[in-house]
């Protein structure tokens, strides 16, 4: 299969060279900002003109803009999902998203480069950044050093969090990396932090998994250190001995068990990491999680523009500003948890919700929802809805649920697009983790039609 996906890439990669001016349109997430990073240098690097453009949906009045260009179009981590609409574009597609079914015949051509064409999940398989990375090396060799933003992109999209491993053609790419020198997977802690954090604190913000009594509780963080005879907790996980590191795990496994949360939970704890050895160890660009998340953080305060850039190899002034961004991001986080925590989290029916109105941002509610999910303020059985004002006068609903509801049967994405759509709105996502946009005043009708959405999903 991935052979013939690579056919069609040197088909895209042909008529790309054969262009003089190319328009790029992704997605303002970590994946589309590698994405269309990649899709920049590789154009750049063949002399072909270019300009980008970051959106967060594609919605009708973007695309008649986009036809009025009269460009060719390179849309790379969307598209797929409105191909029916793009008529009259002379579009190039590199997208891993489940593909618009109205699209058909559409859906079937060789300017539309998608996993779920040759029956590929596009959701662990391979990235937006992925794909155009398989278009990029077809262009010309020398973007084979790309290989670190294709699975930068990869991580943002969580596309290893099923089996805490990558997978599909993830994996071809990381064989392209190894071969190119420019990075290298290990088995590690999953957790998130462990070039910059110190450790308690990598402990107080975990959560795949969660540890339940220290998630979200700082002094619990510390004690349980200094418990198991680990000093110095200021200290990174990739300061720690190797002795030390042993020691960690395997108290974090006791830890788990004796709380119930046995095998699932703690065979999430270890898995594979992916580092770039070009980037400096201990700074937020080595380990590919920690890298998109700095993107992230760019990309969700509206400067995309700054997480392209250090993408691009620019760093000095891009990066300090990014490193801020993410600085404010964890503030946000931290006074948002704080906010959820004094104003109490309510159940109804099967689920449990917040509303933040204009108290947090709607680009971090989300994350929000998912901490409060697994801390004690929440039940960790339920699925949890955040609500924040949008600046629109919208409201996005951001939901989150657990591994083993999803188990259950529970799909998030599904429900949560289901029922905003019935009231006006959009919405979309994974299993775990969607969001919706609804109508002010919709949020009591939006919960009692996805509560009754998830029992139904639960029977
Ligand atoms: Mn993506």
């Amino acid at each position: 299969m991935f052979a013939s996906a690579m056919k069609s890439a040197r088909k895209i990669a042909e008529a790309l060279k054969r262009e003089r001016d190319v328009h790029i349109v992704t997605h303002i997430d970590a994946d589309g900002i590698s994405a269309g990073a990649i899709a920049k240098k590789s154009l750049e690097r063949e002399g072909i003109e270019n300009t980008i453009q970051f959106v967060k949906q594609l919605d009708d009045s973007t695309i008649e803009k986009i036809r009025d260009m009269g460009k060719v179009t390179w849309f790379t981590d969307l598209g797929s999902g409105v191909i029916s609409k793009l008529d009259g574009i002379d579009y190039i597609i590199a997208d891993h998203h489940m593909p618009d079914i109205e699209g058909g015949k559409r859906m079937l051509n060789w300017r539309h480069f998608n996993p779920h064409v040759y029956g590929i999940d596009g959701g662990k398989a391979i990235s937006g950044a992925g794909l155009a990375y398989l278009i990029a090396i077809s262009i010309n060799k020398k973007n084979k050093d790309m290989a670190d933003l294709a699975m930068v992109g990869a991580s943002g999209d969580l596309q290893d969090a099923a089996s805490c491993k990558f997978e599909g053609w993830n994996r071809n790419i990381i064989e392209i990396g190894k071969e190119e020198g420019i990075l290298d997977v290990v088995r590690d802690l999953r957790m998130f932090g462990r070039h910059t954090r110190p450790l308690y604190k990598l402990l107080q913000y975990a959560d795949d998994p969660f540890f339940p009594g220290l998630t979200g509780r700082e002094s619990a963080c510390l004690s349980f250190l200094r418990r198991i005879g680990i000093d110095k907790e200021e200290r990174k996980w990739i300061e720690l001995e190797y002795e030390e590191k042993k020691k960690v795990v395997s108290e974090l496994v006791k830890l788990l068990i004796a709380k119930g949360f046995g095998n699932s939970f703690s065979s999430r704890l270890v898995g594979e990491v992916c580092e770039l050895k070009r980037e400096k160890i201990g700074t937020e660009l080595r380990d590919v999680k920690e890298y998109a998340t700095l993107l992230n953080s760019t990309a969700r305060y509206g400067y995309a523009e700054v997480g392209m850039r250090i993408c691009m190899g620019d760093r000095d002034e891009y990066f300090k500003k990014a490193t801020e961004l993410l600085k404010n991001h964890r503030r946000n986080i931290v006074s948002g948890i704080q906010f959820v925590k004094k104003e109490g989290v309510q159940e109804y029916g099967m689920l449990q919700y917040f509303n933040a109105g204009n108290h947090i941002r709607d680009t971090v509610v989300g994350i929000i929802a998912g901490i409060i999910l697994h801390s004690r303020e929440g039940k960790n059985d339920a699925p949890i809805i955040g609500f924040a004002n949008k600046e629109g006068g919208e409201i996005k609903a951001s939901a989150r649920t657990t591994a083993p509801l999803v188990n259950r049967g529970v799909d998030l994405s599904k429900a949560m697009q289901k029922v905003a759509d019935r009231l006006g709105g959009t919405g979309g996502g994974h299993e775990m983790a969607a969001g919706a946009t609804i109508p002010r005043g919709t949020e009591d009708e939006f919960l009692k039609m996805l509560d009754k959405e998830i029992r139904n999903q639960l029977t």
